[in-house]
């Protein structure tokens, strides 16, 4: 065979009820549905070249050959489609840029797998239907199989004894204008990653058994909120669900803390925004930063806001966005714009 490439793009996306925790009798499937919006702007792009003349597998990430855990979860991929498409033996190269900072507080694991599942699934000749991209994505990253669709996403948990899960697009970018303002709170790599910090407080946490129970209840409070676009509603049921998460974190032996006292004086700040009028919930995920949630009016007031707390970096705002999608080849010969 003759080399087969495909190249495709993901955004990040960002919980607004979040997932935590992964089922014990699944293959990487999480313990609690979550309901997520993919953003806009930032994006990861990915190109898989499946090439018979290569000795081994390898992955460039931001033009460096990676090593290590990422290189397994990249290679794990890569064997289920080789084994889908009955190109067992056949080696890849894979090669994956993001165009915005990893410290950002944005997964770029969620758009990093959702770019590789599509990319993979095409150059290996496979029909990129986006269940099966989301299905295969979220068997390398949970967060993953959401970014695979724009807009507004859930992740449902799947059957006792299933294997198969995939996202499911639940309402178009433009069906709500949100804005989130993610409140940069320190520089540099996060202390836990999202999958061991989670696994500890699977195991150690006396909270965790409450988060599963209260988990379902905030999932659809978020989902009838974004379909009835209440914002009010939302932002509540945002909060909790980021709180109640993080509080079952805070309770494993010895404590998952993934908060600074920057990230308390922000959710002191969003309180603040509100008791004024402007329409601003928080979030946060498995790192420092904080992430507002607002509308397009009260955007400029709550960047001046966040820029006026203690220990605010920088902000990015960012909007509703789009799914991962395949990039079309340049035809051999074609002229360069
Ligand atoms: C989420 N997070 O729902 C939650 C909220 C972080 C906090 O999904 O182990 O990278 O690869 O499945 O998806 C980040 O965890 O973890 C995440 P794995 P993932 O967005």
């Amino acid at each position: 065979m003759t080399p087969r490439t495909a190249t495709a793009t993901a955004h990040p996306n960002i919980a607004l009820a979040k997932y935590w925790g992964k089922r014990e009798d699944g293959v990487n499937q999480p313990a609690v549905p979550s309901f997520s919006v993919t953003l806009a702007g930032m994006t990861t792009t990915t190109t898989v070249t499946f090439d018979p003349a290569l000795d081994a597998d390898t992955f460039l990430l931001g033009g460096a050959p990676a090593t290590g855990g990422p290189v397994t979860r990249v290679v794990g991929l890569l064997d289920r489609v080789r084994k889908a498409a009955g190109l067992e033996g056949v080696r890849a190269r894979v090669e994956s840029a993001n165009d915005f900072p990893t410290a950002s507080g944005l997964a770029s694991s969620a758009s990093g797998f959702a770019a590789l599942a599509l990319a993979a699934t095409a150059a290996a000749g496979l029909d990129p239907e986006p269940a099966r991209v989301s299905d295969l994505a979220r068997r390398s990253s949970v967060s993953a199989a959401r970014s695979v669709f724009g807009g507004f996403v859930e992740l449902p948990i799947g059957g006792v004894g299933e294997a198969d899960l995939a996202a499911v697009p639940v309402a178009p970018a433009d069906h709500l204008p949100l804005r989130v303002v993610v409140a940069v709170t320190r520089e540099g790599p996060k202390a836990i990653g999202s999958t061991d910090g989670m696994l500890h407080t699977v195991r150690t946490s006396p909270y965790f058994a409450a988060w599963v129970a209260s988990a379902p209840a905030l999932f659809s409070r978020v989902r009838e909120a974004v379909l009835a676009r209440d914002y009010e509603a939302l932002g509540a049921a945002v909060e909790e669900s980021a709180l109640a998460m993080h509080a079952s974190s805070i309770a494993a032996r010895p404590a998952i803390i993934y908060w600074i006292g920057a990230t308390v004086e922000v959710l002191e700040a969003v309180r603040g925004m509100r008791a004024r009028g402007l329409l601003a919930y928080a979030t946060i995920d498995a790192g420092p930063h904080v992430k507002v949630l607002t509308t397009p009016a009260d955007e400029a007031a709550v960047i001046a806001a966040l820029g006026q707390v203690p220990g605010v970096k920088r902000t990015i705002v960012t909007q509703p966005g789009e799914g991962a999608r395949l990039v079309t080849p340049r035809a051999e010969g074609e002229k360069r714009p």
